[in-house]
């Protein structure tokens, strides 16, 4: 039998790379699109993917481009599609709101109309985020929760997971949206508060560096691991039929717990290197999210084991791994 195909946009991000590994191990054929820049510069963008490059096919699209995403669904001809690829950083959305709607909402109705018009059999996952029910109205939120969304990011989300609906809907496709909340890991990128925090933790216990500037410390988020999450995306599209889903731990910590246990982890306190810049306040900020997963635990069988603590030790003992080989390489250099 042919291996099922599976084309993955954002393969070279966190989610999309623990999803290619995560698919390739069940025997998909993987493709990916990246953008031009990203293949110019194969030592920055490929870091996550590096390891199995050799095993996944590469094209080059952006989510700007209606012709791009069209030709590549038009090569590829998935049976899956999981559309990763997004301006993923909600500060960066308030400094430029017209690029974050125009790449993620245009992205989105982009690929849902090359499917629409190629390929109508091919099952699409939209990464919808908890950032659409920003001030959220209840605690915890499901999938009946009402979006509010804070930011350019989280309208450019709402929007992104009405238009898959709408095609499921209108035209019948096999469309599904994950609602998942934070997850995170050693892959993350290093402007998110996680990896900004777990980074510094481990440059300060290596004499790297002294401090820790931060912004909101209250703010409170449903932390989860990376690895666990993209699973959830793949089960959605093993499904009969499509649906959304809310994907998230059912804990919620705030930033300052966060940085106490991964300072707590190298035996500092947080207090003694974290400072405040109010820079890093958000104009409107999502206070506090805590998601029920029941719906995914129920009719997914999703699940997930990793705990808060564990998931904060393994991305301060990933970063320290790293500062050291790259402390090493300074010494021996002025040596
Ligand atoms: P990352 O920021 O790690 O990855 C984003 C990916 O999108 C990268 O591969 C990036 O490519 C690509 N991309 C960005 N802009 C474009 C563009 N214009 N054209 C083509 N590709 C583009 O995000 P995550 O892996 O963490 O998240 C994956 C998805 O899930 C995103 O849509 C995010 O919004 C959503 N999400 C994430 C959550 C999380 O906690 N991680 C929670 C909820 C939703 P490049 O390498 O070239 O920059
Ligand atoms: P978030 O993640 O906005 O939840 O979006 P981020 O890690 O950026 O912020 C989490 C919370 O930490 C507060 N914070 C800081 N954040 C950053 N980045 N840098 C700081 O110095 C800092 N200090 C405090 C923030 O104000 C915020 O409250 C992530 C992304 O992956 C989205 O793509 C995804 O949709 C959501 O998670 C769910």
């Amino acid at each position: 039998m042919n291996p099922k195909v599976a084309l993955i946009t954002g393969i070279t991000g966190q989610d999309g790379s623990y999803l290619a590994e995560w698919l390739l191990e069940k025997g998909y054929q993987v493709h990916g699109f990246v953008r031009r820049v990203a293949i110019e510069d194969p030592e920055h963008h490929f870091w996550r993917i590096r390891h199995f490059l050799d095993d996944v096919e590469i094209h080059s699209a952006s989510l700007e481009s209606f012709a791009s995403l069209h030709r590549v669904i038009r090569t590829v001809r998935p049976d899956e599609c999981y559309h990763l690829a997004a301006q993923s950083f909600v500060s960066y959305s308030f400094e430029d709101e017209f690029s974050t709607l125009n790449a993620n909402i245009n992205g989105t109705h982009y690929l849902l109309a090359a499917i629409h018009d190629l390929i109508p059999q091919c099952r699409f996952y939209f990464a919808g985020s908890s950032e659409m029910f920003g001030r959220a109205s209840e605690v915890p939120q499901n999938e009946n929760t009402r979006f509010h969304p804070r930011s350019a990011y989280g309208i450019s989300k709402v929007a992104g997971f009405e238009l898959t609906r709408n095609y499921r809907e209108a035209y019948g496709l096999h469309a599904s949206s994950g609602i998942l909340y934070n997850h995170e890991s050693p892959r993350r990128g290093y402007e998110f508060v996680s990896r900004k925090i777990t980074s510094h933790v481990a440059r300060i216990k290596l004499g790297l560096a002294e401090r820790l500037p931060l912004g909101n410390l209250e703010a409170k988020r449903d932390w989860g691991h990376a690895r666990e999450y993209v699973r959830a995306m793949w089960l959605m599209l093993q499904q009969p039929a499509p649906g959304d889903y809310v994907v998230a731990t059912g804990e919620t910590h705030s930033v300052a717990q966060f940085a106490e246990l991964a300072f707590s982890h190298v035996g500092l306190d947080y207090k003694d290197y974290v400072t405040i810049d109010p820079k890093l306040f958000r104009p409107a900020e999502v206070d506090i999210l805590q998601g029920d997963a029941s719906r995914a635990r129920r009719l997914l069988g999703w699940d997930c084991r990793i705990t808060f603590g564990d998931l904060v030790r393994e991305m301060v003992e990933e970063d320290l791994k790293r500062y050291s080989v790259f402390q090493a390489g300074v010494t021996s250099q002025n040596a």
